[in-house]
């Protein structure tokens, strides 16, 4: 039986991934990168700031110092910090306040787990953070997805075993994460199918039948 549900932000509730793969070609194009691609920008999902960097990196030729590497960084979130100043709740994913609600009228708990540190910044930005119950983010952990850590905080912050929780996600490193934290897994988004999740649907907005994944 499902007690909580522990959503990630970027790609599932809202669409935020858009705005990480300008802000980073905004620096890809300042390094003199110009191969950094939407498909490259796929495999940065889920993943943390300094390892998305190093997917901008390896498609130019340059060795950069751990300290560019952290100005890099740096420079890139004050890029993606200026496009969520125009963020409101129209960046809401389809079919997501409604899936919130239903959880919530159904007495599930609802978490967050994303690797992103900016995630309680958005939350407040969207209104999402009245349907949140407790928030895992990249504040919160050491080690970011594929490694459990993110949703096993969120886990621990609901007060749940992690048996009981069913983690939503939209990229494959946050669909090896939710199992190895023994939860089950939803895959939504436009690669669903690549997932290998429990469960799999195109966005919060299709059919799903909730009924039989909380009751499983
Ligand atoms: P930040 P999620 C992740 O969020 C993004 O998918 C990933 O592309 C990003 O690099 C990461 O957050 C770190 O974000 O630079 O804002 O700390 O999908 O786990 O919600
Ligand atoms: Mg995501």
């Amino acid at each position: 039986m499902i007690r909580g549900v522990i959503f990630d932000l970027d790609g599932v509730l809202v669409s935020t991934d858009e705005l990480h793969f300008e802000a980073w070609k905004m620096l890809a194009v300042e390094l003199g990168i110009d191969k950094f691609t939407r498909e490259d920008n796929k495999k940065q999902k889920g993943v943390s700031r300094m390892e998305s960097l190093e997917v901008v990196l390896s498609k130019g030729s340059k060795i950069y110092s751990q300290e560019m590497k952290e100005e890099f960084a740096e420079r890139k979130n004050n890029y993606y910090k200026k496009l969520l100043e125009e963020l409101d709740e129209r960046a809401i994913l389809p079919g997501v306040t409604e899936c919130l609600r239903m959880l919530k009228s159904n007495g599930n708990l609802i978490g967050i787990g994303s690797v992103s540190k900016n995630a309680p910044l958005i939350l407040e930005k969207t209104g999402l953070i009245k349907y949140i119950d407790k928030v895992s983010c990249g504040l919160d952990i050491t080690r970011s997805k594929p490694d459990p850590e993110v949703f096993e905080v969120a886990a621990n912050k609901l007060g749940l075993k992690y048996e009981d929780c069913l983690v939503v996600e939209d990229s494959l490193a946050g669909i090896v994460a939710g199992k190895a934290a023994h939860m089950k897994t939803l895959g939504v988004g436009s690669e669903y199918e690549l997932l290998r999740a429990d469960y799999e649907a195109t966005g919060l907005d299709a059919e799903i039948d909730w009924k039989a994944i909380l009751e499983a």
